[in-house]
């Protein structure tokens, strides 16, 4: 275990993470200094309220060169291979993240823990074992990349252990966490996202295959070649599928597991076949902790999704409005249309973070009525679509693309919002464009009552 007395340490971000590692590091004794680029200005005035800590600004270089630092303690939002970073590592210095600080913390604690990444499908997954861990009765914890940093909820046990550990990682949280050692760990799938942040794709899953280091059960996903690229042989494995007869996997509708059947898909109030995926992930999950089968199909059915992923807003006219903003990058968005078996008028567009919107073609070959563009990068996202057999149409606002949505669809058939694009553009996050595009629905349900 780390004895942080004395040690001299730079907290990197002063977002959630950054302000849950810096109580965590001078409870536990280190000399603490922070830096942000540009503190939030609230945060900024509350960190001095509650601690007494230098709080540096402006470069990070011109910090690091100007001071002495132990360790520089990262918030996931700064990426390692940043210059100023890059030099204090090969000066010796040492790097931590707020997981690796956990994992050390509960190492020999009793508590399990399950840690689940993946390009999507991680928020769901990670609520639903959260979710069934806890109707089993298990003391809980779900923390991470879902909102509560893992230290702040470590801090807030009060030193009482849990149960379990549910934790949501992002590859980002996974470059600064050498090894979990979690009980169990899965990477849901590997699609492009990030980027900006990574040389290329292999890059970025070779970041996510980090959850697995340790003596870690890992439940792998037999339909995405990357999942598969990670199997190690010297641990246990679970597979899961929505093809093919695996550990757990999709049977004609049915979730099952191996040759047993479990229970029929559309009895959950889930929509989407990747929804599926994720339950199958979720149970193997669970029993991998020891929790019973037959328990957690008892509970499972009262779990309802959450909000924002192929969540369905209203009918009109037979026309069913779903709402998918949480669909941000292409695979997401790609996973939602072949969930769904109607027509689809699908609403795309924002910003496209450099990613190759090809796969969408054959989404929605065969599916789509028509694909209605917004956003800073529409063009971009249009000129993949060319000569498709469809209609698509560039729109100013999301009420518009609505509206149009609305006149071009048959009944029977749905409205998809799922824009496989970060929102920023023209929203505050994705769950302001989920306000805009819901309000523009009920502006629709009133027009025609
Ligand atoms: N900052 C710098 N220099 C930089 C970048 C950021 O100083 O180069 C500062 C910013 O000015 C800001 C602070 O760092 O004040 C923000 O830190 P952060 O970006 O690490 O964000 P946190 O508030 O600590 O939130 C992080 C996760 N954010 C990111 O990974 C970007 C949250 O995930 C997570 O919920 C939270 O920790 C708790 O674990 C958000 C996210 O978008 C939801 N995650 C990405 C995703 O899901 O795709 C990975
Ligand atoms: P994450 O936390 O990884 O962003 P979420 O559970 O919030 O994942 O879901 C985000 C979006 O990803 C959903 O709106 C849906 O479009 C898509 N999605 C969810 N689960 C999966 C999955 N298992 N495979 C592919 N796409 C998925």
């Amino acid at each position: 275990m780390t004895d942080w007395r004395n040690k001299k340490v730079l907290v990197a971000g002063l977002g959630r993470t950054g302000v849950s590692m810096l109580a965590f590091l001078t409870q536990a004794g280190a000399k603490v200094a922070a830096y942000d680029m540009q503190p939030d200005e609230a945060t900024h005035q509350s960190v001095l309220n509650h601690y007494q800590v230098d709080i540096h600004t402006g470069e990070l270089a011109a910090v690091l060169n100007q001071h002495h630092f132990d360790v520089l303690a990262l918030s996931p939002g700064i990426s390692q291979r940043d210059t100023a970073i890059v030099a204090f590592k090969r000066a010796g210095g040492q790097i931590v993240g707020d997981v690796a600080i956990l994992a050390e913390l509960l190492a020999g604690s009793g508590s399990k823990v399950i840690a689940i990444t993946g390009s999507n499908g991680k928020t769901t997954t990670t609520s639903l074992v959260g979710f069934l861990c806890e109707k089993c009765g298990l003391d809980t914890v779900v923390a991470g990349n879902i909102g509560t940093p893992v230290l702040e909820a470590y801090l807030a046990r009060d030193g009482k252990t849990a149960d379990v550990w549910v934790l949501e990682l992002s590859s980002f949280q996974l470059e600064t966490t050498p090894c979990l050692n979690a009980t169990v760990a899965t990477v849901l799938n590997v699609s492009e996202d990030h980027l900006n942040r990574y040389d290329d794709l292999l890059d970025y899953a070779h970041s996510k295959d980090r959850i697995f280091r340790g003596h870690a059960m890992q439940v792998l996903n037999a339909d995405d070649t990357f999942c598969c690229a990670m199997l190690r042989h010297e641990h246990n494995v679970k597979w899961f599928s929505l093809q093919k007869n695996t550990d757990y996997w999709l049977n004609q509708g049915v979730l099952s597991a191996g040759n047993e059947a479990l229970l029929s898909f559309d009895a959950l109030p889930l929509q989407g076949k990747h929804n599926a995926a994720n339950v199958l992930a979720a149970f193997a999950l669970c029993e991998a902790i020891g929790l019973s089968r037959a328990q957690l199909l008892g509970h499972v059915g009262a779990f309802k999704g959450l909000p924002h992923r192929v969540e369905k807003v209203a009918e009109v006219n037979g026309v069913t409005f779903i709402d998918d903003s949480k669909g941000t990058n292409v695979g997401a968005t790609c996973a939602a249309l072949f969930g769904l078996d109607k027509p689809i008028v699908l609403i795309a567009g924002g910003q496209g973070k450099g990613q190759d919107f090809s796969p969408l073609q054959t989404a929605l070959r065969d599916k789509a009525r028509a694909v209605l563009l917004i956003g800073v990068d529409a063009q971009q996202l249009g000129s993949v679509l060319d000569g498709e057999n469809y209609p698509v149409e560039y729109c100013d606002d999301l009420p518009q693309a609505t509206q149009r949505a609305f006149a071009l669809a048959k009944a029977g058939d749905i409205v998809l919002l799922s824009p496989a694009c970060a929102s920023y553009d023209m929203f505050k996050g994705y769950a302001h464009r989920s306000e805009i595009f819901i309000a523009s629905v009920r502006q629709l349900q009133d027009s025609q009552a």
